[in-house]
């Protein structure tokens, strides 16, 4: 749970920033900025926490739907207020777009394209709020050349920075047993992340005499391939591939399952498979 922990800080950040820049400097600022500050920001925000609270947690989908929509309304809502009621309403209406439209986004991805998702989404998000941040900086400083830190590009550009970072040195791991691809009776479908080097989840429960179909995911760089011992079982996926098979577990018990590229499970690529009853 690291990894949006991290995220949703730095993403409060600069967002926070943006805010901070319009209320600071709002006599400097045009009602022409100001709607299209609280607009952007508001559709922004919505759009990414609904994405990311949708992939996060699908079952959720009417909660995280109302969630979005008033995180969404509310930040057009802030943003706009230092400049105008025009600015405010604009916020509003495109904050409570962007969550709805964010939640769905979410929901209609199959979870093999999470990953892809949310790094399109966060690449979008800051990408759009360095925007939006050079525009502010670039009208504050039109008149008088104000020097202070919170208006030089280096130190935003720094937390953009991190927050792209964070992206490439975790990987989201996410509670398949939830989710919302998983509901056919009689079928339960697993989706194994594979990267360096690890399983994602590394542990799974499964029920005895049903049909599983387990889909390995390679979300690393190398080759990677899912082998349970002691079963004539065995998924392989390149880089950026993926490949399903099919099991049924006949008796109950633990099952280990490895990666058999040499020196892969040493460095701890295993996972565990529980077949019990409910
Ligand atoms: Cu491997």
């Amino acid at each position: 749970m690291l990894q949006p922990v991290v995220l949703g800080i730095v993403f409060i950040l600069l967002l926070t920033w943006l805010i901070s820049l319009s209320y600071l400097f709002k006599e400097k600022l045009s009602n022409m900025i100001g709607m299209v500050v609280s607009m952007t920001l508001g559709m922004i925000t919505g759009l990414s926490i609904g994405t990311f609270s949708a992939v996060l947690f699908p079952d959720l989908f009417f909660e995280i739907t109302v969630l979005s929509m008033l995180i969404g309304g509310f930040v057009g809502v802030i943003a706009g207020f230092p400049y105008s009621l025009i600015a405010i309403i604009d916020g509003l209406i495109s904050g409570v777009m962007g969550g709805m439209m964010g939640t769905m986004l979410g929901v209609m991805i199959s979870p093999e394209h999470y990953n892809q998702l949310l790094n399109i989404m966060s690449l979008w998000t800051v990408g759009i709020f360095f925007l939006i941040y050079l525009l502010l900086v670039y009208e504050i400083n039109k008149e008088s050349n104000n020097n202070s830190l919170i208006s030089h590009p280096l130190p935003y550009f720094t937390l953009v920075c991190l927050f792209i970072l964070s992206f490439h040195y975790f990987t989201f791991e996410f509670n398949n047993s939830t989710n919302h691809h998983a509901d056919h009776v009689n079928n339960q479908e697993i989706i194994m992340d594979a990267n360096e080097y690890q399983f994602g989840p590394d542990q799974v429960q499964v029920l005895p005499g049903e049909e599983v179909t387990l889909t390995l995911v390679n979300n690393g760089i190398e080759q990677h391939d899912f082998e349970i011992k002691g079963l004539d079982f065995h998924l392989h996926a390149m880089p950026g591939t993926s490949e399903s098979m099919s099991v049924v577990f006949l008796k109950s018990g633990t099952y280990e399952a490895v990666c058999t590229i040499p020196g892969h499970e040493a460095a701890g690529m295993t996972a565990t498979i529980i077949v019990t009853e409910l």
